[in-house]
């Protein structure tokens, strides 16, 4: 349901945005799709676990006002992501906003890392992120859409354990401020910048000492429909103003 002072839209009226969302069968993606279709919005959401979004979108649909389709595909398939862009063009007929938030952290102690580890952060985290721009950069374009990208505190400070994923982080900054300076006059771009969220996203770290150290850290992290709730704002905000980049943080901190 539409939180607060989030005002909830009829499903057709001229305020329905339609979303591309990647990442969208857990935590931050989740909440967005739930609170975008709360609010009236036409939400096509992607993430490899296809059994998750349907259940999401069963949920969604079922209290509406808005709407969810789901597509499983792998954010560094591009051919996937072309596919499920036209699949979204032709139910959908228009993107209005997209949302590469599709992206994950291994840390680890920079001697003994992986280098496969590395490389499947800058595959999902920059990679990924720049195949779904581009293949929803031409609709944006059309629509004087927007992008909100997914960025961390690590997109302007490094972390300990964590310097990696701090670089794909800081690249995604840069890309927003990329967009919000290619295309200035046809594309909007706002970057969401949070700290810790309790999400499943530290599950991704394998050694077992650091993450025994950083769970209960991200486990008081903000709750995922706080982000969630920016990206809903930013999309209200069309006409208003842009924020182009927030910095989110949890209360504990
Ligand atoms: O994490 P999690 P978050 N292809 O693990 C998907 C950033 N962030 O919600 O494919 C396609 O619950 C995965 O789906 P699935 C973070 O960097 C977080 O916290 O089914 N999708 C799932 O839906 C990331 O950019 C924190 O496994 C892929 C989603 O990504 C964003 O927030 C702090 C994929 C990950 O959901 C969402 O992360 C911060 C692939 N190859 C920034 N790989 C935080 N939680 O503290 C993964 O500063 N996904």
């Amino acid at each position: 349901m539409a939180q607060g002072y989030l005002r909830a839209m009829p499903h057709s009226s001229p305020d329905s945005s339609v979303v591309f969302l990647t990442g969208a069968s857990s935590g931050i993606g989740a909440a967005t799709a739930k609170l975008l279709v709360a609010n009236g919005h036409r939400v096509f959401a992607t993430a490899r676990r296809l059994d998750r979004l349907e259940t999401l979108a069963n949920e969604a649909n079922a209290s509406g006002p808005g709407q969810m389709m789901v597509r499983a595909l792998d954010v560094m398939d591009v051919e996937a992501q072309k596919a499920a862009v036209a699949e979204c063009m032709t139910e959908f007929g228009r993107i209005d906003v997209v949302i590469p938030n599709a992206g994950l952290g291994i840390f680890s102690n920079m001697e003994e890392a992986d280098l496969e580890d590395w490389f499947t952060m800058v595959d999902v985290n920059i990679k990924g992120v720049l195949a779904t721009l581009h293949v929803t950069l031409p609709h944006l374009i059309a629509s004087q859409g927007l992008v909100i990208n997914i960025g961390s505190v690590a997109s302007r400070n490094v972390f300990p354990f964590s310097g990696v994923y701090c670089a794909t982080k800081h690249a995604v900054l840069a890309l927003g401020e990329a967009i919000r300076q290619d295309l200035r006059t046809k594309v909007a771009s706002t970057t969401i910048c949070p700290g810790a969220v309790n999400t499943d996203f530290i599950e991704q770290t394998k050694d077992s000492e650091l993450l025994d150290q950083y769970r209960p850290n991200f486990k008081k992290g903000m709750r995922p429909e706080f982000i969630a709730e920016q990206a809903l704002l930013a999309i209200q905000n069309r006409g208003k103003g842009i924020v182009s980049d927030i910095t989110l943080r949890p209360d504990f901190l």
